[in-house]
């Protein structure tokens, strides 16, 4: 046997573990106030034969310059907010779309775009929409939870900072 094999393996064990704690410290709620942001995402009509929104607006910013953001969307009709962490802290992102309340065919945003990818821990809906499934993967692959509430205070154990894609209806 190679004695360099077992070697080979512990520093591919080690380099596992440095990973995992590199994810937990990033994802660890240890922010003052103003170091969290504020996103206002906004999606066009659904086309016919589309299953889908489209991304058509993105905003950002830190703090009390995001939640202005925020307040000022007044246009579109807010239908989810999404927070990084659970019981509706951290990082936020208002998702708006165009004309009225969620009807029962519902909204599917493919991919919940880099900044929250495997973040989201908790999610609010607004405007009747009030059945949701959140997916693991872009495109609604993957496991999922299922919610039939517009609180949610913590998505699960088996979703949580894993969401890529959500489905939202009446229902
Ligand atoms: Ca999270």
């Amino acid at each position: 046997m190679d004695p360099n094999t077992p070697r080979w393996g512990r520093f591919a064990a080690c380099t596992a573990a440095a990973a995992l704690l590199a994810t937990g410290f990033a994802s660890a709620p240890a922010y003052a106030d103003d170091d969290t942001r504020h996103c206002v995402i906004t999606l066009d009509a659904v086309a016919p034969g589309e299953t889908s929104s489209e991304v058509v607006d993105r905003d950002c910013a830190p703090g009390e310059e995001g939640r202005r953001l925020q307040r000022a969307a007044t246009a579109s009709t807010l239908i989810m907010t999404w927070y990084q962490d659970r019981n509706y802290a951290g990082d936020t992102a208002d998702i708006r779309k165009s004309g009225g309340p969620c009807d029962s065919r519902g909204y599917g945003i493919s991919d919940v775009g880099f900044l929250w990818h495997d973040e989201i821990s908790s999610f609010k809906t607004w405007n009747g929409c009030t059945v949701t499934r959140a997916y693991e993967h872009s495109d609604y692959g993957g496991h999922f939870g299922h919610y039939g509430s517009d609180r949610v205070v913590y998505v699960g154990d088996h979703i949580n900072d894993a969401i890529s894609s959500f489905r939202t209806w009446n229902g």
